[in-house]
């Protein structure tokens, strides 16, 4: 039903109803669209801010990507009717809107492309879908073949829904010169100030055939008639009616009659996007609507996402994982790193560890981010909630809501950065002048910390606000007060990474007032979070300590256990009490939980976090930001196994089972998959098929530096694998600085990890004077 294709660039799967809402996605650097298996798409552009060419029928609220969302007969979707002329018969590819059995089906879906082949009544029907590596418009390829070993009379019918436009104006009509349906819109507004905004907005949506189609029809009405999407009435003649829709909602559909003789296949071009006007249309036509230009957009396409390709590949004994990391895991991280979630002002932890990522694949890209981050930096040194991207951006949103953890994330990415580039040059940068004053970016990461030491209570506790990491627990301290275990315990990491940063820059005397810092926020955390047998998550406006053995919901929360491993508030005894307790009341067969139990109603001095569906996002789901953490941490105190076995329970698969109740291909990691395992296990794993989450830069961290153990520092590499106990070696291939590492990690019988190169030992596992160019080949024994 669903397996690698061979050699394991794509993913193929067999059946359109197994896992209805499996998806593939495609972006470039202004677009993004999401498309599943059964031909529904979700798709969306910059300019600069989020706009659709593709709508849905009804009038829709504008929101950020959402998971778990549902489709219905008339979502926005690329789908091709197939009508038999002899007998009147109807199916449609991929599958929707007709949903007929069809006798075999492939949905393919590769790194830079998408395929489907289907075939019923005797015809195969291909669909390839690439994208331009920059300008906006969707490349879609539809080859059509007779494979009923008889001549046949067919008629082919794409069919392009583009929704409902705008209120104020929308029509379509087709256009002989152009070539394809033209629909037009003006974006809906009432400010007389939006009106010059939306001047120049691309209202328009176009279709254009390569091949002149027989018969055409834009209003989506009289496609559909009395006959509904399964059976459209317009199929029913012999051509399509050829209306325009005049104030009525455009749909872009055509028709081609064809006689097929045994195994004649046609194939046909389309081209669908926004514009701005006839004149750009046209263009577009020119540069991309024939055979040779799809081919070269096709390899542009597929150079641009191969400069994502990233730093590691691993050969395990779990060939299913290998083709994960090995294929797609990175694409993901450079996907975020790459458009920032197609937003004008990401939140600022969002922009910061999607730049953590590409610490690993771009370098040069997060070295950027910093500076942008941070020239953004407020007078106080706190972080603003969200980073504005583009002239006239504004924040939007959660953005406008305070959060408090912003300066946390700029020390976790810099080590991250660090530790791959060792540009402690960055350090030294100096900052555009702002508030009256100019800093180096040393000074900048310096200011954020002191931000941090200062926005605590007379305990010495993080103040909370409307949220931390966990953006819906807003009422924790909206009235002021309340405060943030993780926040406190994240607080103490942070500060002990900068010292680490001091420290190298030769500041020492700096570096020990941070760690002195860390100490007191790690004692403070201890005297008021420390339940018994694990830290507790918060204490409210009110002074209700919460996240404790008292709770019947939100009882032991991840966040917590994980930061106070990574920034020491937790001892040996303390750590091993909390592992067991997450053991316990967090796992399920689908990953950690972020929480447990969920909330079943508002708990008012939480917030709106307790409000989310039980089991649902942030609401004690298999939240794979926080179990991603939590990994990180176990992997920095060597607990190889119990990281692993989360790890590996992080991707979808490999038995059958387990792909069907998450209901995802896998090509990325979701955001969630649902929790609740005891209270609703009918849909416990499900995925949200989101694939926006700050979780990717952290799994492929976790594969280079905790299970590979192959991190950088000041002017090494260091060689500290972790292998499950259960594995007897791995090889990885890992680039670095420049240099390639050729790696083969075996079980030995020495004590401690012995790493071997041209003949000699390294001392301290830890490979220096590298040059960049060269290939260096390790074998590293480590201990059974
Ligand atoms: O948003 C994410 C945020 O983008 O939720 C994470 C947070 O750390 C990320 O920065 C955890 O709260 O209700 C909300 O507003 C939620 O915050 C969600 O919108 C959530 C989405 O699922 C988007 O990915």
């Amino acid at each position: 039903m669903l397996h690698p294709s061979p050699g394991g660039n794509r993913y193929e799967l067999t059946s359109p109803t197994a896992m209805p809402k499996a998806d593939g996605f495609l972006w470039n650097q202004q677009m993004m669209i999401q498309i599943t298996c059964r031909g529904y798409a979700t798709s969306q552009f910059m300019q600069p801010e989020p706009a659709k060419y593709a709508h849905a029928p009804n009038l829709e609220g504008k929101t950020f990507m959402q998971p778990e969302q549902s489709y219905y007969a008339h979502h926005p979707g690329r789908f091709v009717y197939i009508k038999d002329e002899e007998t009147g018969r109807l199916f449609s590819a991929p599958y929707e809107p007709v949903r007929a059995p069809v006798d075999r089906f492939v949905f393919s879906v590769g790194k830079s492309d998408i395929r489907w082949m289907v075939e019923c009544l005797g015809i195969r029907v291909e669909m390839l879908l690439g994208l331009p590596s920059r300008d906006v418009a969707e490349l879609w390829t539809v080859k059509v073949t007779n494979v009923s070993g008889r001549p046949r009379k067919i008629s082919v019918y794409p069919y392009f829904p583009i929704g409902n436009m705008s209120w104020m104006n929308q029509s379509a009509e087709y256009d002989g010169i152009l070539g394809g349906v033209v629909a037009s819109s003006v974006t809906p507004y009432q400010k007389a100030e939006d009106y010059f905004k939306n001047k120049y907005l691309k209202d328009k949506t176009y279709f254009l055939c390569e091949t002149p189609p027989d018969s055409w029809e834009t209003s989506q009405q009289a496609f559909e008639g009395e006959g509904g999407l399964h059976a459209p009435s317009a199929l029913a003649g012999l051509e399509l009616g050829g209306s325009d829709a005049r104030y009525e909602t455009p749909a872009a559909a055509v028709q081609y009659r064809v006689e097929l003789k045994v195994d004649e296949e046609r194939e046909y071009r389309f081209l669908f996007g926004p514009a701005f006007d006839e004149v750009e249309i046209k263009a577009m036509r020119d540069k991309y609507l024939s055979k040779n230009a799809f081919t070269q957009a096709a390899l542009q396409y597929s150079d641009y996402i191969q400069k994502g390709n990233g730093c590691l590949k691993i050969e395990t004994p779990d060939k299913a994982l290998d083709n994960f990391v090995n294929e797609w895991l990175p694409r993901q991280v450079y996907y975020h790193g790459d458009v920032n979630r197609l937003t004008t002002d990401p939140q600022t932890r969002n922009y910061l560890q999607d730049n953590m990522g590409m610490s690993f694949i771009k370098p040069e890209i997060a070295r950027k981010a910093f500076l942008i981050a941070l020239g953004q930096q407020e007078a106080s040194g706190a972080m603003p909630d969200g980073i504005l991207l583009t002239e006239g951006a504004e924040l939007k949103y959660i953005n406008q809501v305070p959060h408090t953890d912003h300066c946390v994330w700029l020390l976790v990415t810099l080590d991250a950065y660090l530790a791959e580039t060792a540009d402690y040059g960055l350090l030294q940068e100096k900052l555009p002048e702002a508030h009256g004053k100019s800093y180096t970016v040393f000074e900048g990461f310096s200011r954020a910390m002191g931000w941090l030491l200062s926005a605590r209570d007379d305990r010495g506790l993080s103040y909370i606000a409307q949220g931390d990491w966990c953006d819906p627990m807003n009422m924790v301290g909206y009235k002021g007060k309340g405060v943030s275990a993780w926040l406190t315990v994240a607080t103490a990491y942070a500060l002990n990474l900068w010292a680490g940063v001091c420290e190298h820059e030769g500041e020492a005397k700096l570096a020990e007032q941070y760690r002195a810092g860390a100490r007191e926020v790690n004692e403070a955390a201890n005297t008021y979070f420390w339940d018994g047998d694990w830290f507790s998550r918060g204490i409210t406006d009110d002074n209700v300590v919460f996240g404790t053995q008292k709770d019947g919901e939100g009882r032991i929360w991840l966040n917590p256990q994980a930061w106070s491993i990574l920034g020491g508030a937790a001892s040996v005894e303390q750590r091993k009490k909390m592992l067991a307790q997450v053991e316990e009341q967090l796992y399920t067969p689908y990953g950690v939980l972020m929480f447990a139990p969920p909330f079943s109603k508002m708990r008012e001095d939480v917030g709106r976090v307790t409000q989310k569906y039980p089991g649902s996002a942030e609401n004690g789901s298999v939240y794979n930001h926080a179990a991603i953490f939590y990994i990180y941490s176990l992997y920095s105190i060597g607990e190889n196994d119990r990281a692993y076995e989360l790890l590996r329970r992080m991707v979808p698969g490999p038995t059958e089972e387990d792909y069907l109740q998450r209901g995802q291909l896998p090509i990325y990691i979701p955001n969630y998959y649902r929790g609740a395992w005891h209270q609703y296990p009918r849909t416990a794993g499900r995925s949200s098929q989101l694939f926006n989450t700050g979780t990717s830069p952290w799994v492929y961290r976790c594969f280079i530096e905790g299970l590979c153990g192959l991190r950088g520092d000041g002017d090494g590499l260091l060689i500290q694998p972790q292998l499950p106990s259960t594995w007897s070696g791995i090889k990885v291939k890992r680039s670095f600085r420049g240099a390639d590492f050729r790696v083969d990690i075996r079980r030995g019988d020495a004590k401690d990890i012995v790493v071997n190169h041209a003949g000699k030992i390294l001392p301290g596992a830890r490979f220096t004077n590298i040059e960049a160019g060269k290939t260096y080949q390790l074998s590293v024994s480590v201990p059974r």
